[in-house]
């Protein structure tokens, strides 16, 4: 079993490959293309793209070492009844879930803008997680696939730091899973939000995990 050692903070990090899994979060056209349902909250989503980049070297890295490789999508199903009103109601009514977009209808299972964008698109037998929430444990089957692979770390990279990103990572923490997050690979609407949300994530002796970036945990891999 190959150990590698990660420099990160608040400390470095040692983790199993065999045992580590990669966690694309939401890199879906929905929140990283115009037009989508980023977009119809209001955000500037090429805010988002700087993460694409990183991201897709490190998906190449972890298929180069046959690493676990989960991608998820948040999305509601078509007559919507995994879709809380607490969540569909809000905004202007003609860009909620499930309205009609230039990309599909918003956030719907097997629209165009539900799918993940072309540049990190997962392959043949890699899991894709369909998420009603924000986190990618909630009514899914997240930890079931990961406690069959014997997966004890996850990277979780994606969109966007505070919002989904946090969420599964906080959902991942109170699970046991040790999470390694590179900034670089994460992206907000709200650049503030970004900053914060990795500093919350390393702060108090790394209360929901570990923070890095891409070329780092490239160079521990190599
Ligand atoms: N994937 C994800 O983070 N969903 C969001 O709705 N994020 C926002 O920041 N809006």
């Amino acid at each position: 079993m190959s150990t590698i050692e990660i420099n990160a903070e608040p400390e470095a990090i040692a983790i199993e490959i065999a045992k580590t899994a990669v966690v694309m979060i939401d890199m879906q056209r929905d929140f990283l293309e115009p037009g989508g349902f980023g977009e119809s909250l209001g955000n500037d989503v090429s805010l988002l793209s700087a993460a694409i980049e990183p991201c897709k070297a490190l998906l190449d890295a972890a298929r180069q070492h046959e690493m676990l490789v989960i991608h998820t999508r948040e999305g509601h199903l078509p007559d919507l009844s995994d879709a809380h009103k607490a969540k569909v109601e809000r905004g202007d009514p003609s860009l909620r879930i499930g309205q009609l977009g230039p990309m599909g209808r918003i956030l719907i299972r097997g629209e165009p803008g539900q799918d993940i964008i072309p540049e990190l698109y997962p392959q043949l037998g890699e899991p894709v997680i369909d998420k009603p929430g924000k986190g990618a444990f909630y009514a899914t089957d997240l930890q079931s696939i990961l406690e069959t692979n014997g997966i004890e770390n996850l990277i979780v990279c994606g969109v966007t730091t505070e919002v989904c990103v946090h969420t599964t990572v906080r959902e991942a923490n109170d699970r046991g899973y040790r999470c390694i997050v590179p900034g670089d690979c994460c992206g907000s609407y709200i650049p503030e939000f970004h900053e914060v949300g990795l500093r919350m994530i390393k702060a108090q002796s790394g209360i929901f995990g570990w923070v890095t970036d891409s070329h780092t945990i490239l160079t521990a891999m190599n």
